[in-house]
């Protein structure tokens, strides 16, 4: 039997394990810009980090037909009052879709079509969230602890982490009354 590139993952923490995993980490340093506060970013430590990737790539990245896997664990806490967040993007060839499960921990998936029609799905281990093509997507961590999230996604798709920059999310997942809300921006 031949076992290729064998990864595992533990289905408690979302945890890949493999000697061909890849990992990364955002800091707040890294995502400059993302929250509307301002004054409570600049207050905080910018080393930070406030999420971690780790992702498996079988094969070339911008391979049509190929599938990536990955885990994002995202840090509790806020920036004023909206939740350590993703960055966000919409997938660089805009048709292409994903899948994300969740782990550990609680969040929400913030969905934005390009109208800028925006939406939320509640995190929750187990549940699994299929965001389809022409649609930017960001995860917040609305608990106390980590959330973990397996992700799986074609291997073309690329990732526009630009036209989020430049404009945004059309509404923020915001921490109101002790309660995660989506307060529409625009
Ligand atoms: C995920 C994301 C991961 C980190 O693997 O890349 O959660 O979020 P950002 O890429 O927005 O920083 C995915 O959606 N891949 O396509
Ligand atoms: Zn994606």
């Amino acid at each position: 039997m031949q076992t290729g590139e064998l990864i595992s993952v533990n289905f408690d923490s979302g945890v890949l394990n493999g000697a061909h995993v890849l990992e990364s980490a955002r800091t707040l340093r890294d995502l400059e810009g993302v929250f509307r506060d301002e004054a409570a970013y600049r207050a905080m430590d910018p080393s930070k980090v406030i999420y971690r990737t780790q992702f498996f790539l079988p094969v070339p990245e911008g391979l049509e037909g190929g599938l990536f896997w990955g885990t994002t664990f995202i840090e509790p806490g806020r920036v004023g009052d909206e939740y350590f967040m993703t960055k966000g993007h919409f997938h660089a060839k805009r048709d292409r879709s994903e899948y994300y499960v969740t782990a550990a921990g609680s969040g929400a998936l913030i969905l934005m079509a390009e109208d800028g029609a925006t939406h939320a799905q509640f995190m929750t281990p187990g549940s699994v969230h299929y965001i389809p093509g022409h649609t930017a997507h960001r995860v917040a961590n609305t608990g106390d602890t980590r959330l973990s999230f397996l992700a799986c996604w074609p291997s073309d798709a690329g990732h526009d982490y630009q036209t989020i920059a430049e404009h945004g999310f059309s509404a923020r997942l915001r921490c109101i009354d002790g309660k995660p809300e989506l307060v529409a921006e625009r």
